[in-house]
Formats: C-alpha cells, sequence, structure tokens
C-alpha cells in the first residue's frame, strides 16, 4: 500500500511532501485508530484492534472517538480541507485500503466499524451518541451517558470526576481564530512569525537545509538520550559564544530538549531533583503565562519580582533590584534573555551587569529563557548579552534554548537546555542524571529538528542566510510597530503610543485593559491574549489599518 501511495503522489506530482502525508493519513483507521491496510478496521480481529471501549477506562481510545466521532455529532466531518485532502490524496488515486472508512468517513461518522467492532449493538448501525455513549464522551451532542458509564460495580468510573479544563490563554487563541469564519479575523494571540501577506514563514536556510538532508539519505536510528554531542555544543556556541570559557573548559553540559518548553521541563525536574538549594523559583512579573504551570508541575514553589512599570511601560529597574535583594540565599531566579514575554522590555546592558553581581553576591542560581535570540535586535550577540555577562562574572547559570522562532521550527520542537558547572566532572555527573530524568519522561529526543539546526549553525553559508533573515524578519516587525504607532496617532487616539516603538521583539504589551482586549476579540475579530499583548509578527500592511482602528475604538 504504502508503495502505490508512493507512487502516485512522489511521481505523479514531482514533489515529496505529499508522501508523507498520504502515509500519515491512510494507515490509521481513523475510526478505530487501527494502523494497518490489510486489516479491515473495526474488523473482530481484536488482537489487532487498540484496546478500548471499556466503560470507565481507556482514555485513549475516548479522545479519538470524542475528536473523529463526537465532535460531528453524527454530521457529515466539517473538516474541510481533511475531507479534501482524505479524497483527493487517497481514495482517488486508487488505493484499495480502508474502503469502508473512506465511505464513512464522508458521513462523518463509521458505520461499518461501529458494527463490526461492538457484539453489543447486534450488528445494527450505530449512531453517534452509541459511540459517544459507549466511550463515555460526556460532551458528545446527541449523546446521553448512561449511570452504567458512570459507575463501574459500584464504583465511580476512572475518569468520571474530571472536570473540562479552561483552553490554554495563548494557544488557545488560536483553536478559536481557526473556528471563526469571520473574514475580518486577525490572530495576533500566539507568537508565531507571519510574512506581510499573513502567512506563516519557513526560513531559507531550513529549506536548503532540508534539501541537502534529504540528499543524504540518513537513516532514523535513536539519536542519544540527551541528543547528540554536535547539537548540543552548536547550541551552546550559539548563546554563550564560541569561545567561551565554559565551553572551552568543558564546564558545561547540555541536552537537546523538546523545543523551549522542553528544556524549561527538564530544568525544573533537575532543580527538584538534583539541586541543594531551595526548590522555589522567582518570575518576573508579568511573565510568559506558561512559565508557572511548567514549574509547579515539577512541584517547585513559585514567586515573583517586579519586572516592568506600567507607569512608564519601561524596565522596572529599582523594583527589581529591591525584589531580588530580598529573596532567600539559593533560590533560583528566571530571567528572559531578550525580548521578554510578554512586555517586550528588556533591562539595557548596564542594568543586566548589575543584576549579574546582585545574583552572584547573593548566590542564586540564575535560569536563562532563551526562547528570542537573534529575534530582539536581529543579532545573536547582541541579544545574548544577559547569559554572557552572567557567565562572565562567574554565575553558574541555567539556560533554556528555543529555535521554534528564531529558525521557524515550532512543529519541530528543538530547543537546548544546558548548565554550566564549576567543573569537567560536576558537569559529567549532572548529564548522567540529566539522562536518567529525560529517559523516564520521553527516553530520547526527534532526530530531524535537530538535524536541520546542526546543519545550519554549522555551514558558514546557510548560517549567514540565516542571519540575513532574521535581520529581515526584526526589521519587518520594527516598520510595523512604526506603522501601527502612527496610524493609531493618526486617527487622532489621545493615548501615549509610544511604547509600541519602544519595545523589542515579537510582542508588543499593548497596555490594553482585559475588557478592553476582550473587545477587540468578541466584536471585532481581533485575537489577542487577555493581557493585552499583541504578537507584532502577525500585524501585517494589510491588516494594520483594521488593527489600528478597532485599538482606537476600543479605547477612546
Ligand atoms: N519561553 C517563552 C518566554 C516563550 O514566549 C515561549 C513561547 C516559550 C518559552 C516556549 O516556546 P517553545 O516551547 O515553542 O520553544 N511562547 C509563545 C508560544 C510563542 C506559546 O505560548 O507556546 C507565545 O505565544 O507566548
Amino acid at each position: 500500500m504504502i508503495g502505490k501511495a508512493f507512487k502516485l503522489s512522489a511521481f505523479s506530482r514531482g514533489t515529496f511532501w505529499p508522501i508523507f502525508f498520504e502515509i500519515r493519513t491512510t494507515l490509521p483507521c481513523f475510526q478505530c485508530s487501527s494502523f494497518s491496510s490489510s486489516r479491515k478496521c473495526g474488523g473482530n480481529d481484536s488482537k489487532n484492534k487498540p484496546e478500548r471501549k471499556k466503560k470507565g477506562g481507556g482514555s485513549d481510545s475516548k479522545k479519538t472517538h470524542s475528536k473523529d466521532v463526537c465532535g460531528g455529532g453524527g454530521k457529515p466531518n466539517k473538516d474541510k480541507s481533511s475531507e479534501g485532502k482524505l479524497k483527493g490524496e487517497i481514495y482517488t488515486k486508487g488505493t484499495s485500503i480502508n474502503k469502508e472508512c473512506k465511505k464513512d468517513y464522508k458521513l462523518g461518522i463509521s458505520e461499518d466499524c461501529g458494527r463490526l467492532g461492538s457484539s453489543k449493538y447486534g450488528g445494527r448501525k450505530l449512531t453517534s451518541a452509541d459511540i459517544c455513549a459507549t466511550v463515555g464522551q460526556r460532551s458528545c451532542p446527541g449523546s446521553k451517558p448512561t449511570k452504567d458509564d458512570k459507575v463501574i460495580k459500584g464504583k465511580k468510573g476512572w475518569w468520571s470526576d474530571v472536570e473540562m479544563g479552561p483552553p490554554d490563554a495563548i494557544l488557545g487563541l488560536t483553536e478559536a481564530f481557526n473556528r471563526s469564519k469571520d473574514d475580518r479575523k486577525v490572530n495576533v494571540g500566539v507568537g508565531a512569525y507571519r510574512d506581510d501577506n499573513g502567512e506563516p514563514y519557513v526560513f531559507s536556510c531550513i529549506r536548503e537545509a532540508e534539501k541537502r538532508l534529504l540528499a543524504k539519505a540518513l537513516n532514523k536510528e535513536y539519536i542519544p538520550i540527551v541528543g547528540t554531542v554536535e547539537f548540543c555544543k552548536l547550541c551552546v556556541e550559539l548563546a554563550l559564544g564560541e569561545g567561551s570559557p565554559p565551553i572551552k573548559n568543558g564546564n558545561y553540559c547540555a541536552a537537546q530538549a523538546l523545543s523551549g518548553t522542553g528544556a524549561l521541563r527538564i530544568g525544573a525536574e533537575v532543580i527538584q531533583r538534583l539541586s541543594n538549594g531551595n526548590k522555589e523559583i522567582f518570575f518576573p512579573t508579568p511573565t510568559w503565562g506558561n512559565h508557572a504551570r511548567v514549574f509547579t508541575h515539577a512541584g517547585l514553589k513559585i514567586n515573583k519580582y517586579r519586572h516592568y512599570d506600567e507607569k512608564t511601560n519601561s524596565f522596572d529597574y529599582d523594583g527589581s533590584l529591591q525584589d531580588i535583594e530580598k529573596i532567600p540565599e539559593s533560590s533560583v531566579v528566571l530571567f528572559h534573555a531578550c525580548a521578554h514575554n510578554p512586555t517586550g522590555v528588556d533591562p539595557p546592558q548596564k542594568q543586566w551587569e548589575s543584576l549579574s553581581k546582585l545574583v552572584k553576591q547573593k548566590n542564586l542560581l540564575s535560569f536563562f529563557d532563551m526562547a528570542y535570540q537573534g529575534f530582539a535586535t536581529g543579532d545573536f550577540n547582541n541579544d545574548a548579552f544577559a547569559p554572557r555577562q552572567f557567565v562572565k562574572d562567574g554565575n553558574q547559570i541555567m539556560l533554556a534554548q528555543s529555535f521554534a522562532k528564531n529558525l521557524g521550527l515550532y512543529g519541530e520542537r528543538v530547543g537546548c537546555f544546558s548548565i554550566v558547572t564549576s567543573s569537567k566532572e560536576e558537569a559529567e555527573s549532572l548529564l548522567s542524571q540529566i539522562k536518567i530524568i529525560i529517559r523516564g519522561m520521553y527516553s530520547s529526543p526527534p532526530i530531524h529538528g535537530q538535524r536541520l539546526v546542526a546543519e545550519v549553525l554549522k555551514d558558514p553559508e546557510l548560517r549567514c542566510i540565516w542571519e540575513c533573515e532574521l535581520g529581515a524578519i526584526s526589521s519587518r516587525i520594527i516598520k510595523i510597530r512604526k506603522d501601527l504607532r502612527q496610524k493609531l496617532e493618526a486617527l487622532g487616539s489621545k493615548k501615549d503610543w509610544k511604547h509600541i516603538t519602544d519595545q523589542i521583539g515579537m510582542f508588543c504589551f499593548t497596555g490594553l485593559t482585559e475588557e478592553q482586549a476582550v473587545r477587540l476579540t468578541k466584536e471585532f475579530e481581533i485575537y489577542l491574549t487577555k493581557n493585552g499583548r499583541i504578537s507584532m509578527a502577525g500585524v501585517t500592511s494589510k491588516n494594520v489599518d483594521y488593527i489600528a482602528k478597532c485599538m482606537h475604538e476600543v479605547t477612546k
């Protein structure tokens, strides 16, 4: 089957990407999640079926069904893009797999899968409500859970007390944006770069690296638990500078991570399990919304210090010094290495120098979240000033790097976690323990994205292209900041919008109240976080007038 799909798509189109799509989408029957071309979906072959549908159990099956079946409520699935792709990419190419599913998919419910797979229903056709009830999907439209779904032999079902969680404050916005059918809609919620046409951007250096990798026809073996030595070294060199003493002396350890969040999560676990210091971390206020979750999930206490002065829309230098001064010795302090999220306000270099001294003097452990290196000023070295200064002053920093934004590898999840240590021996012991932590979480990291990053970082030509691209990106953001401010002023806004151009990096902390932000979303279809943060990367020459007009409207 794979062979057939491969031939049809690769050779008729002369391009490779559909292959991935076809292989992924033809294999699983998405009713029963069985991965087979010869097995019919929902066949009675129970050995081949993933375990599911136990009353009150089987969380995985619940998820699969709730999404693919229940979501449609028995009506045709509305996801036109995937429907089109499924028809166009798979079935009209003459593949004979999962015919039942093809037919049923159009109905939004796999009747055959349901009928063959369940004797309980005596072969009658299932409705979506039947299936939803069977898998205990309480919120499925049209499905009323029976008492049986909630109680197993006098006990509650495994998950029957689980309440619906709130949507994510940032990523939930993209979901809402995608659901909206309104032509006016603008997504300035998540910090993902868009070109001036509002399209996602894939770096040319990454496209080229991908071509080169494909030509090498490399294998897909597991890579080491902490990633390759080459990748980790390239990352730390990018952050700390090539000749930096910890790298020369081997006083650091590093591990590939699942992007920036994964790096922070490893760090949180390392502090919790291995540090001799306090299990308490201090964040700047405000900070990225996910920090609290990442660190509390690892069992750390969280606390805060001042970062942003709302009155002046700038870094609260005195406030942060006063607060950090009071932090108990041996605690952890988190810093945004550059392009602070959400405020776009960083300490100037002189103030970083004082902060570094204070942290050293108080014996605090600094953890740098470096999710935007190159995005603040367009220059990696400038943007790495703070961690480099801290290391220069003898601080043993921890570092979480992400390549989501600065190489556009959002979905590839490539990052690096590292620690500067006091000796090579300490680095080796730490790394051995980090391996144990990672092995217990996800075993080893993915191979593809890190290859792309290494390809770009080690090749002077690709690196040069990368630097040019980053320069162009940061210039576009700086220009669009000016445009937005000018438009607001031209509309006669009485508010001071100077901070739009003063702030740097991806975000603008507009100063809009929650009420104003919610109004922008509800009335004007502009999706931004409730704290008034706008991703400037989503503002373009085409939507800037509209955004300015609406911002003016809600702040009149
Ligand atoms: N740290 C900070 C300060 C961030 O802003 C983000 C991403 C991350 C870490 C994690 O990024 P990564 O795991 O994708 O590498 N913040 C985004 C996306 C861009 C998000 O919330 O996940 C944001 O819109 O704030």
